[in-house]
């Protein structure tokens, strides 16, 4: 079976809430394995490659700043179509539109903050993937 891997981000709002064994529970629970986990505080240099290809847009330093307010999880997931997989878990970017039973969906809502605080990141592809793996876990 052809595998894949995929960088899963639990930002500092599900880290926060106390949400890091809820949403785990639903990436074991449709089969994807846990590869590799940690709790990181990441660093400015480190988001800002991250999220390089949303530079210049007017939520970018909002985003910055709200990833750099707490710990995240990254997880290192594997199995068969897990990038498009995750995030089809993960739901569409906006949780108060997010479908119901989504992670966005279901445990998200507008705080009425200027960042959307999401609690999940997955990468978008392939060469995402590969690029942020390397990012988050050298
Ligand atoms: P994604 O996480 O669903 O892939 P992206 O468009 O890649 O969404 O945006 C990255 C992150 O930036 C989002 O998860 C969200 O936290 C934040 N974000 C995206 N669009 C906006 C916006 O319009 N306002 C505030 N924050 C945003
Ligand atoms: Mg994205």
């Amino acid at each position: 079976m052809a595998t894949e891997e995929t960088l899963i981000l639990i930002k500092p709002d599900g880290v926060a809430r106390g949400l890091t064994g809820e949403i785990l529970g639903r990436i074991e629970r449709k089969g994807y394995v846990l590869a590799d986990m940690k709790l990181v505080q990441p660093d400015r240099a480190l988001l800002e490659r991250h999220y390089a290809e949303h530079a210049g847009k007017p939520f970018f330093e909002p985003l910055i700043e709200f990833m750099l307010s707490g710990p995240s999880v990254a997880v290192r997931a594997t199995g068969n179509r897990v990038i498009e997989g995750f995030r089809s878990l993960a739901g569409t970017t906006e949780p108060t539109t997010a479908a119901p039973g989504t992670i966005r969906g279901d445990l998200g809502r507008d705080w009425g903050l200027k960042v959307q605080q999401n609690l999940v990141h997955g990468s978008d592809s392939p060469e995402s993937a590969a690029q942020e793996l390397e990012i988050w876990f050298g």
